[in-house]
């Protein structure tokens, strides 16, 4: 369809359907704002659609990566897992949606191609692949900071014969291992996932690691039926745990330092968060684990040990442990069965630092050693995080600034939410987010974008832009706070480094959840002196 003529023209426009823009849906639609969402894919989940490769699974509690706006919600669905697997996290997104009556204002197949803002109309007018437009006074990009796939410019890349695929952008249809000689490149949280999985189909399984990883074990569990009722039970404590936890996880923090305990407490702590969940091996560690370099250490020589204990092969184990960064430079990925896959015959690991890809060919990948044959080839090479979304957006404000030049040296924002040139444009989870879980500080930006949409509605303006200084303080703050070290993430995609020409600049908030909240309540307490709003007259 080719038009100039709206498909529709509504008060917020929603673009994306993962767990910030359906609950951004949901949120508009009960303050009493018509409201539509589009979204590229063929079905809802985001993330959680996409990233559909086998073992695919949350790192954050799947009670707490979950809605809380709903007890009975929460209450009807009983997770299988402590840490669910892709195929449940889908169907619970698919049963919001449902739940809610949220499927009637989303449009699935829309890919937005271009979103420009009209200011004589004071309207957003965006258009999708199909030629479709839309209007709407309010435009929410929640279009996540994981969703546009990397993959690394290896010449012949496109040659080969055999299948491929990247994990982001994992097909529906079954994709069959066995008997193939399967190549999985990248050892990030995604790429070691996968890795276990296949290695116990796959007739061989070679894995390609530029960089080694701390992995730790994700310890992962059925949710026993006491627990189900605990949780049911226990709902109000836990919501008022996560609404306020700096990184929105149930996991009680530590109250000693490394020093403070004697080698044998220790090495006992150390065994226990080993054993312990998920991210509580950052948030229930000792204090000083991402402040004192000796500290530290301490930790990653009990990971090393670790590693050498579970993989027989004494090279491999030393290739696997990680010799260029901390435990926290890196986001940890979780693992179940990731070390061990590596004592299995049929699994090889090339360290890309010695022997570097030199070229795909037809026939499979060549490395400075040589050339391995291979069936099937899996880029777990991540994706181009926090801005790679919103670059692709064609996203245009004021006097047609685009935002790529407004963010040609990194995205300039106010608490992650809005940048200036840009009225009535808002983009939740995206660049300039907390750190931690997801879904609640996300959900934070959403409670106060509509607490917005509904301030400006009711004081009678039509539009609401961010100043220049309010945009300047908080790049600042971000950017400030990133340089100080040792920091969360401090060599990773997190700065963009991993796409050649990115700017290097933090995508994240240095300053973390708390300091969005101070600035949030600063908002409401100053009558919004951080943004210009406006009314036509
Ligand atoms: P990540 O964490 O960005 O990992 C990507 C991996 O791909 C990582 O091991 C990279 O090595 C590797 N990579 C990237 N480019 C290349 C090239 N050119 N050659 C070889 N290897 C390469 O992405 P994930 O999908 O695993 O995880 C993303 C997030 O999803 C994760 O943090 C969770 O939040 C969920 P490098 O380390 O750059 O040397």
């Amino acid at each position: 369809m080719a038009s100039s003529e709206p498909v529709a023209a509504v008060d917020v426009l929603v673009v994306g359907a993962g767990i910030t823009g359906i609950y951004q849906l949901h949120r508009a639609r009960e303050a009493g704002f018509s409201a539509l969402l589009l979204e590229a894919g063929g079905g809802v989940g985001g993330t959680w659609f996409w990233n559909r490769y086998p073992g695919a699974r949350f790192d954050s509690e799947s009670y707490t990566y979950a809605y809380l706006f709903s007890k009975e919600l929460f209450d009807e669905w009983e997770w299988q897992e402590h840490f669910a697997e892709q195929p449940e996290i889908e169907r619970y997104l698919n049963h919001v949606v449902d739940r809610f009556d949220l499927r009637r204002d989303i449009r699935l197949d829309a890919r937005v191609t271009a979103a420009v803002w009209d200011d004589a109309a004071g309207r957003w007018v965006v258009t999708t692949a199909d030629g479709a437009a839309y209007r709407a006074q309010f435009l929410v990009a929640a279009t996540g900071v994981l969703s546009v796939p990397f993959f690394p410019d290896v010449p012949g890349r496109d040659d080969f014969a055999g299948e491929t695929y990247h994990t982001g952008l994992w097909p529906a249809g079954p994709v069959e291992f066995d008997g193939k000689r399967v190549a999985v490149v990248g050892t990030g949280s995604s790429g070691v996932q996968l890795v276990p999985i296949v290695a116990a189909d796959a007739a061989s399984l070679t894995v390609y690691q530029r960089t080694a990883n701390w992995c730790t074990p994700l310890n992962n569990a059925p949710i026993t039926p006491d627990e189900q009722t605990r949780l049911r039970a226990e709902f109000e404590a836990m919501c008022a745990t996560l609404h306020t936890s700096a990184a929105g996880f149930l996991h009680e923090p530590h109250d000693r330092a490394t020093f403070d305990d004697s080698d044998e407490e220790r090495r006992a702590f150390y065994e226990k968060m080993w054993n312990s969940p998920g991210f509580s091996k950052l948030t229930s560690h000792y204090t000083d684990l991402l402040f004192d370099e000796a500290a530290n250490a301490q930790w990653c020589d009990f990971l090393a040990e670790k590693i050498r204990g579970i993989v027989e092969d004494p090279g491999t184990a030393e290739r696997l442990i990680p010799k260029d960064h901390r435990f926290g430079e890196h986001r940890p990925p979780f693992v179940t069965g990731y070390f061990e896959a590596f004592n299995r015959p049929n699994v090889t690991l090339v360290d890309l630092k010695q022997t570097p890809i030199v070229r795909v060919t037809a026939a499979g990948i060549e490395t400075a050693d040589g050339l391995r044959e291979l069936d099937m080839i899996v880029w777990a090479t991540g994706f181009d995080f926090g801005t790679g979304a919103l670059s692709r957006m064609g996203v245009r404000g004021r006097d047609g600034l685009a935002l790529t030049d407004h963010w040609a040296d990194g995205p300039r924002t106010f608490l992650g939410v809005q940048t200036t040139g840009f009225p009535n444009f808002f983009f939740p989870g995206g660049p300039h987010a907390a750190a931690g879980n997801n879904p609640r500080y996300n959900g934070d930006q959403v409670d106060f974008i509509v607490d917005t949409l509904v301030y400006v509605r009711d004081r009678g303006h039509d539009t609401i832009e961010v100043t220049p200084d309010a945009e300047k303080i908080w790049t600042d703050m971000v950017d400030r706070g990133a340089e100080r070290k040792p920091s969360f993430g401090v060599s990773s995609y997190y700065f963009g480094t991993n796409v050649p020409g990115k700017p290097r600049k933090y995508l994240l908030n240095s300053a973390g959840r708390p300091k969005l909240f101070k600035e949030i309540d600063r908002v409401r307490a100053t009558d919004y002196e951080a943004f210009t709003l406006s009314r036509s007259e």
